[in-house]
């Protein structure tokens, strides 16, 4: 995710911040590489001059300047810049009450993901306690509504779908189905169509008048860049729409359609798409997102996600574990089936500040996770909890338990002491403690 543009931009990031004096050239040249990082990203260029023009205006103020430290004050009106681009707020569903019916009509082009966005939103809103119907309006592509039936099986969301050629007949008696059902939260899917053209304009405008929807969510390919605007700004004058999803964010590296849409459209980004299953749907939330960028490290997310799945209590005992360097193989092992909870090590990774230079791809192959998980268990327990009773003849017999080598186990007990150490550093800073706890999911 992001990972081309945040590549340029941490880079220039290392660049300014640690200059202790810094020059309305050093300013200048900055800037001229922001701007180039920009326009690879296919950030649209008004946006980009826009922005390039405002950035130097605050930056060249006698404040910056003059200040203690220039180089951080610059990189932070680069990041709140860059949250302005993005939309500066979180930017939530406008929902009537639980007992008002709320429409969201989902529109897009063919294949931006409309139809697993529906499904992923009815199971996040089910999540917040809103009662969810799906509604299969989609009667063009042939196995549209058997592809709506199917996700929302999955989810447990109840699919409104009928034999017939009008989808605006149909939304009309799913209407009426969920007033009867007491269903508060109507979600429409659409035909989506390869190009823009009237008939399809013509059609949703007609189901949009029919389900009169709270929300009309267009959704988007984050990975079609400026298309994807151009699209967006199209449907926004010919039907209206109240926000915009971005799909597929997790295969878009550069993330000039989530820096581009705000500005040109004028309409919020309200989710991102991060995979192809169910619960692959985040919020949209712009200083995060302007974090990750500049190489920063989502900080807030990692915590959000690592206190869903850690317990308090665990975690302050772990905590106090690793400030006093007493973190064993035990623990490590531990921390693996909470590593798993949490979802997969990379993408975990690319939210801890700092991790990327620190800890090594190699260091969060799944695979690899499994072979140390079968070295550690091969261990006895004395051996776990001191690691440094493991010699020669130790290692060969956990090499041979564990059905690997003893140049494995060395490798293991190597990384286990770098971490250790790792730890014990961070272990002093104690912003950099809690996140890097949580990062190893300790
Ligand atoms: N990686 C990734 N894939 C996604 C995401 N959202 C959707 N997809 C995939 O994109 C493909 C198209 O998704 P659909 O939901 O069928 O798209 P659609 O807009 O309904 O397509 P049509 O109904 O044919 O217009 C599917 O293979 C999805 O699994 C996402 O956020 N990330
Ligand atoms: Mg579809």
């Amino acid at each position: 995710m992001l990972e081309k543009i945040s590549d340029k931009f941490s880079d220039i990031v290392k660049q300014v911040s640690g200059k202790s004096t810094i020059s309305e050239k050093n300013i200048q040249d900055a800037v001229e590489e922001i701007k180039l990082a920009l326009l690879e990203a296919d950030v649209n260029l008004r946006v980009v001059r826009r922005f390039v023009n405002r950035t130097i205006e605050e930056a060249k103020g006698e404040e910056v300047l003059r200040s203690v430290n220039p180089g951080q004050q610059f990189i932070k009106i680069v990041h709140d810049k860059i949250v302005g681009l993005l939309g500066d707020e979180r930017q939530k569903l406008e929902l009537k009450g639980p007992d008002t019916q709320s429409g969201i009509l989902m529109m897009g082009l063919q294949g931006s993901g409309k139809t697993t966005t529906a499904a992923k939103l009815a199971k996040q809103l089910k999540k917040e306690g809103r009662s969810p119907l799906l509604v299969a309006a989609d009667l063009v592509r042939p196995a549209a509504v058997k592809q709506l039936q199917v996700l929302g099986e999955q989810i447990d969301v109840p699919v409104y779908a009928e034999e017939s050629k009008d989808p605006v007949k149909v939304v009309k008696h799913a209407l009426a189905e969920a007033k009867k059902n007491l269903y508060n939260t109507v979600i429409v899917d659409t035909t989506g169509r390869l190009h823009l053209d009237e008939e399809m304009m013509k059609e949703i405008q007609r189901i949009h008048k029919a389900a009169q929807p709270v929300e009309s969510l267009f959704v988007a390919d984050a990975m079609t860049g400026q298309d994807a605007v151009k699209i967006a700004k199209e449907f926004d004058e010919k039907v209206g729409i109240t926000g915009v999803v971005l799909s597929k964010f997790d295969s878009d590296t550069r993330g000039g359609a989530a820096l581009s849409l705000k500005s040109v459209t004028g309409k919020p980004l309200k989710y991102i798409g991060i995979g192809e299953k169910p619960d692959d749907l985040e919020p949209f939330f712009p200083d995060r997102i302007a974090s990750r960028i500049l190489g920063m490290g989502d900080v807030v997310s990692l915590v959000e996600k690592a206190q869903e799945t850690i317990d308090e209590d665990e975690a302050a005992k772990l905590q106090q574990k690793m400030a006093s360097a007493t973190f064993t193989l035990e623990d490590y092992l531990e921390s693996f089936a909470r590593m798993r909870k949490m979802g997969s090590m990379e993408s975990l990774l690319e939210m801890i500040p700092g991790a990327k230079g620190n800890i090594s791809e190699d260091d969060i192959d799944e695979g690899e996770m499994k072979r140390e998980e079968a070295i550690i268990l091969s261990m006895t327990r004395q051996e776990r909890r001191n690691h440094r009773i493991l010699g020669p003849s130790r290692r060969k017999r956990v090499a041979k338990g564990s059905g690997t080598s003893v140049f494995e186990v060395n490798r293991l007990i190597k990384k286990f002491e770098k971490m250790r150490l790792m730890m014990k550093k961070v272990a002093k800073n104690k912003k950099y403690q809690a996140q890097m706890m949580k990062s190893l999911g300790v």
